[in-house]
């Protein structure tokens, strides 16, 4: 629990699983906000997301970044430059397509100097496929024999995978019911590395202190899954404490453990809960599927969100409506997962994510691909992130209206989104109060006199008075416009001295929900 001390200084808040940086000053009159979202710059380059952390996610409340995998990967050509080819390592070299290490080294600081964290996505299951041929360099010409499993740069070599303990016929996981094989087989013929044996052990180790001495704030665990949780905590405890040039002495590494668990598996996510937070893949398919008003759902049932939905306690939760994955039918969440593709549902995704207490929030940012649904798969799902003929990818150009172009979506950078990433924070540790619904698909909550929402997912309009717990006053709408000095750029909603308040959403409207916050009140 946070140690109180004198309001002027620094307050780090630890939270029950790890110390995640959620640091603010604590002013005389109220705490400055702390920041409790973060976002998937995917397949962004380190120049360009330097550039994001001062010119935009600073101002709008974000707490830090996750990047794609920075260390050196397989060169794949066929098909061309997939995005996948930086989920096969050839060394842990800071060398990719999103730059190289000075250029890493530039991101992080500036990022940190403005309160942005960076999370990096870090592959250690496994190095590239068997099949990645003899005699070849990777992205950063580091030589490697994956049939002699050799990785001089590392180094790695045949005796540091786990063939030998694999099985299985073809050496693949084959039967995700046995956890030895989800441990110790290759994840698509991927080399699968022995993180029991320590001079593996050591050498990830020593790649990712590499990472937290140059200032990053946490990890994103891959296929975590397929490592056994006590390696993982081996690993973990042998971690620096971040760098206290930006982060308050003996601060430890924000870790989320990537484990794909819909239930009926041998491995669960609950194992993995010593070691820090988890993805809970479960959130995105749930409310996919209760937007979209599939299998009879509605989102009155969101009354009960959380736990009782059979997802993992709140404060072991990392939480998300898509990612880089399933938003392309990869990994896990099926049909019901809402992206940037389907814009309406994923704005009400995303704003229902943002605006409720269950778990730490991530927001997706992704690129534009030309898609091509045959018999229900994207031929397409591998096409990589917008770049030119040589393969290096396209700077994120971002236009007068904070949109962006060259292909990049930036989900992060629509109003509605980056409204309710500042309205979490503005919330953040209140409980739900004022449950409201119309037994369908119209709710309403509150945070507990710090913000409330209104959500009109029906087939017709909604015109009603209700309590909001809120001070009276006039409030902005965060979500049709944004208060600007002293005045409301888009909807105005009056609270009476007893808190009531009317609310009116045409079932058509450009948006469908309502959001106010006492930060946002003229
Ligand atoms: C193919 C065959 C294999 C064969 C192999 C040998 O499928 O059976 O043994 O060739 O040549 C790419 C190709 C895949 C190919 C593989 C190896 O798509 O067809 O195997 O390369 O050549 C990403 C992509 C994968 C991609 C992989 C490596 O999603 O398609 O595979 O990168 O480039 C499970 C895991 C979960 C995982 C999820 C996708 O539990 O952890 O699957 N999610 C994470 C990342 C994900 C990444 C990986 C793990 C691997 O989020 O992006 O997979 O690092 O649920
Ligand atoms: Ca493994």
């Amino acid at each position: 629990m946070p140690r109180h001390e004198n309001p002027t200084r620094l307050l780090i808040f630890k939270a029950q699983d790890q110390a995640f940086g959620l640091y603010w000053t604590q002013y005389k009159s109220s705490p400055k906000p702390v920041r409790t979202s973060i976002v998937h710059l995917f397949e962004w380059r380190w120049i360009d997301i330097a550039l994001e952390c001062e010119m935009y996610l600073s101002q709008h409340g974000f707490a830090g970044v996750q990047i794609s995998p920075p260390n050196e990967n397989l060169v794949v050509m066929n098909p061309w430059r997939p995005w996948w080819e930086r989920y096969q390592p050839v060394s842990y070299k800071l060398c990719s397509r999103s730059g190289n290490e000075s250029e890493f080294r530039d991101m992080v600081t500036r990022c940190n100097n403005v309160g942005v964290h960076i999370y990096v996505d870090v592959v250690f299951n496994h190095m590239l496929n068997s099949a990645a041929g003899s005699g070849n360099r990777g992205i950063c010409n580091s030589y490697f024999n994956a049939e002699r499993h050799d990785f001089p740069s590392v180094p790695y070599s045949r005796f540091d995978f786990n063939d030998p303990i694999c099985k299985t016929p073809s050496g693949d996981i084959e039967n995700y019911s046995d956890p030895i094989q989800v441990r110790y087989c290759r994840l698509y013929g991927l080399l699968d590395l022995s993180q029991w044996k320590d001079d593996v052990r050591s050498k990830i180790i020593d790649f990712l202190n590499h990472l937290i001495d140059l200032g990053v704030a946490g990890f994103r665990i891959d296929a975590a899954k397929h490592i056994r949780p006590e390696d993982i905590n081996v690993i973990l405890t042998k971690l620096n404490n971040l760098n206290a040039r930006w982060f308050t002495k003996g601060s430890r590494p924000f870790i989320y453990q990537e484990v794909i668990d819909l239930g009926g598996e041998a491995v669960q996510s609950s194992e993995y809960f010593r070691n820090g937070r988890v993805t809970e893949f479960k959130y995105g398919m749930q409310l996919g599927t209760v937007l979209r008003k599939w299998n009879e759902q509605k989102m009155a049932n969101l009354k009960s969100w959380g736990e009782s939905w059979h997802m993992m306690p709140s404060n072991k939760a990392f939480v998300f409506v898509d990612n880089h994955d399933n938003q392309r039918g990869h990994g896990s969440g099926g049909s019901s997962i809402l992206t940037f593709w389907n814009p309406r549902l994923y704005k009400m995704a995303v704003g229902f994510m943002l605006a409720h207490p269950y778990g730490f929030t991530r927001i997706m940012s992704s690129y534009w691909w030309p898609k091509d649904i045959q018999n229900g798969t994207d031929l397409n799902d591998w096409v990589g992130p917008p770049s030119n003929s040589d393969g290096s990818i396209k700077p994120v150009t971002i236009y007068a209206n904070e949109t962006c172009g060259n292909g990049w979506i930036c989900e992060h950078r629509w109003d509605e989104i980056r409204n309710m990433v500042i309205f979490r924070n503005v919330v953040y540790g209140e409980p739900i109060t004022n449950w409201w619904d119309n037994n369908n698909n119209q709710v309403a909550f509150g945070r507990a006199g710090k913000g409330f929402v209104v959500f009109n997912n029906d087939d017709r309009n909604l015109l009603v008075i209700l309590p909001t717990g809120l001070p009276a006053g006039v409030y902005c709408d965060v979500i049709s416009g944004r208060k600007e000095g002293k005045t409301c750029t888009g909807i105005q909603i009056h609270v009476a001295a007893n808190g009531m308040a009317r609310f009116q959403i045409n079932y058509q409207a450009k948006h469908p929900f309502i959001a106010i916050h006492v930060e946002a009140r003229l």
